[in-house]
């Protein structure tokens, strides 16, 4: 089962998430997925490697419905909306897919039902009726998300029926009281229908054996712990069908008004991706996927690693030709400005806003987002910290240093490159040097370490800064020009190698450097050479790389950011008040600080945390909704308010006993109430 290290494959499918064609791309995306997938593909493609870069846009499920529905339009106008959108703006970006593709196309429900089909007749998926909602007046069965009730746990009055937005508990529909259907606002009944599971349960040996045994080593270990705490838990069968009139139609008899499950067919989008590229350039499709020498890879944000790493891979071990990821390199979320990004509160950088706004800057917001990437946890991105990144490390080091050597190359040598004389140690050196460049950053970006790896490609500019700085051929250059003839070949050099070796990272500035140097853009294992510019070679004329951001620009976008803010403030009004209550009331609440010692997710829950409190008076359990917001190990240690006497209740199994406050404004973000100064444990409150 264990192929993670192998050495040498022949060729290398790489894909990058499909993302919803409902909304545009922000930077959270990019630097997410699209960034580092592009830098790995560009590199393996200057190695001389077979690769594709496949990616497209995922268009079914109900998001893209509701979406529609609340614009007054179809499915399809939604999504072709956005699929252009994104799809140019990834383009003017420099990402460079080698397909783009989409989810409504045909071949991909060609594909995608073909897939089904193959496994169902195998006899591997499980039929089973249940009674689902349906809505009378629609005539229809509703999807999770179009029902609304009272949540069973916590009284919320608009729980969706998959989940309860304000005590983060997984729900059923059928759990929901008092249900009500979001298309007619009626009552929905309960009816029979049939649909199609995929037993994850019966295929635990095999991921037990494949992820958690085979790549505890390789795989990152947010996503090993993800993969792990999943087989852990007990895999439940997966219903891979709906019934939706939106998605893949089922291809089996009498099964009218049923399609794909969007996480059952938004995968196999990258398969049908491969497909119509092979279709396009005359390929052959297969072995990218079926054949043992081929690596996939898949790159995607933390939210689908069990879609990615435990439902796929069951898929298509089940269907039995074809091979499986040998890596899913999952990065964690980028905030902006200290705030989760948010599409729907507008809380973004929208990637086709910042290249309208930053024009000829693809390289700027691609170097930034690779420097911040969330790899090993969340990050924060800000705009100060983009024109502190473009002004201290592109301008002041990569920038400069180039410049200062094709200046000085046309002032002393008329443009051409100087042959290199006698070595003196220093020269010795810095070429030895560069030799190691290629093999550093290379090893850093296999391992998906791109930060590293661009990190590394600064030190070769730092190098060259360096060296010609301290070699002064200003000063030099009277007494002793052969001294400078060799050391502006050197800085020569290392600018050619700054041209090959950027280009994964900064694609549109490695062009431009190429075209600065006149020289051809070269192969990775180019790079490395002390001799990539030969002497008598005339460059071009010298212009900038890349120009200060300055405070107006980032003023104009926190400004952007700051109206945002507002309009969701001024659409928000408060909570209206409570009714009145005397002071006796009060007094019979009774709030202690207490201070949280232990912390854990509530399994299968997306919003409850188990914690451990010491109240002064004890040690106790309180089951709280906040595992979006802290993380559990964020939590030990920390002093909070806790609500002391109010009645134990069952949670999730769990007996809860006391209430931790926390403040929430409108868009749901909680923060915990905690004493302004650290206090003792159990002091009182009033
Ligand atoms: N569209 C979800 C997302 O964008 C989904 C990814 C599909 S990858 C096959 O988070
Ligand atoms: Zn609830």
């Amino acid at each position: 089962m264990k192929d993670s290290n192998k050495l040498t494959y022949k060729r290398h499918t790489v894909t990058a998430a499909l993302p919803y064609a409902n909304g545009p791309i922000h930077i959270g995306h990019l630097a997410g997925v699209y960034v580092p997938a592009d830098i790995y593909v560009r590199y393996l493609r200057m190695k001389g490697e077979d690769v594709i870069y496949i990616c497209g846009s995922d268009e079914h499920g109900v998001p893209i419905t509701i979406k529609a529905r609340q614009e007054g339009v179809s499915p399809q106008e939604v999504v072709d909306k956005y699929h252009e959108l994104i799809k140019a703006s990834f383009a003017r970006f420099g990402i460079s897919f080698d397909v783009y593709s989409r989810t409504s196309a045909p071949i991909h429900h060609e594909t995608a039902a073909a897939m089904f089909k193959t496994i169902h007749d195998k006899g591997l998926l499980v039929e089973k009726e249940s009674a689902q909602y349906y809505d009378e007046d629609s005539k229809q069965f509703l999807a999770d998300r179009y029902i609304m009730g009272t949540c069973p746990h916590c009284g919320y009055e608009k729980a969706y029926g998959d989940q309860c937005e304000n005590c983060g508990t997984s729900l059923s529909p059928i759990e929901l009281i008092n249900p009500r259907s979001m298309l007619s606002g009626n009552k929905p009944v309960m009816k029979e229908t049939r649909h199609w599971y995929l037993p994850l349960d019966r295929y635990e040996p095999m991921l037990r054996s494949w992820i958690l045994e085979g790549h505890k080593e390789d795989w990152k270990p947010n996503v090993y712990g993800q993969c792990k705490s999943w087989i852990d838990q007990g895999l439940q069968p997966r219903a891979v069908t709906r019934d939706l009139d939106w998605g893949v139609k089922l291809p089996l008899e009498d099964t009218e008004g049923k399609v794909l499950y969007v996480w059952f067919d938004a995968p196999i989008g990258y398969i049908s991706a491969t497909r119509e590229w092979a279709r396009e350039k005359g390929k052959d499709w297969e072995p990218y996927w079926k054949d043992r020498d081929s690596k996939l890879v898949h790159f995607i944000g933390k939210d689908n690693i069990v879609f990615h790493c435990i439902i796929f891979p069951v898929m298509l071990h089940a269907e039995g030709s074809y091979i499986l990821p040998d890596n899913v390199p999952a990065n964690e979320f980028l905030n902006l400005e200290n705030d989760k990004i948010s599409t729907s509160r507008n809380w973004a950088v929208w990637l086709h806003e910042y290249l309208d706004d930053f024009p000829g800057r693809e390289d700027v917001l691609r170097y930034v987002l690779c420097a911040t990437a969330p790899e090993a946890k969340d990050n924060d991105f800000t705009w100060k910290d983009f024109q502190a990144r473009n002004n201290n490390e592109l301008v002041a080091i990569f920038g400069n240093f180039v410049n200062r050597t094709l200046v000085l190359t046309h002032k002393y040598f008329g443009g051409k490159v100087p042959a290199a004389g006698e070595l003196e140690a220093s020269d010795r050196e810095t070429l030895d040097k560069i030799r190691d460049f290629p093999g550093l950053i290379g090893q850093q970006i296999e391992q998906y370490r791109f930060r590293e790896a661009l990190a590394q490609m600064m030190n070769l500019a730092r190098l060259g800064n360096r060296y010609l700085t301290e070699a002064e051929p200003w000063k030099v250059f009277k007494q002793d020009p052969a001294r400078v003839e060799t050391v502006m070949n050197t800085c020569l050099q290392i600018c050619a190698n700054l041209a090959i070796l950027c280009e994964p990272f900064l694609p549109f500035t490695a062009k431009k450097l190429q075209q600065m140097l006149q020289m051809e853009g070269g192969t990775w294992q180019d790079g490395g050479s002390p001799n990539l510019l030969s002497a008598g070679h005339a460059i071009g004329q010298a212009a900038l790389l890349f120009e200060k951001v300055e405070d107006a620009q980032v003023q104009a976008q926190l400004d952007k950011l700051m109206k945002t803010r507002q309009e969701n403030n001024s659409q928000q009004q408060a909570e209206p008040l409570k009714e009145e209550i005397r002071f006796d009331d009060f007094t019979r609440v009774d709030m202690r600080v207490a201070q949280i010692v232990a912390a854990e997710k509530v399994p299968k829950t997306k919003k409850l945390l188990k914690l451990t409190v010491d109240s002064g008076l004890d040690q106790r359990t309180v089951v709280s909704g906040i595992a979006e917001q802290y993380r559990p190990e964020d939590l030990v240690g920390k002093q909070v308010v806790l609500l002391a006497n109010l009645a134990p209740r069952k949670i999730k199994g769990i007996e809860s006993h006391g209430m931790l406050l926390l403040a929430e404004d409108k868009e749901g973000r909680l923060v915990f109430i905690t004493p302004e100064q650290a206090m003792d444990n159990g002091s009182t409150i009033s």
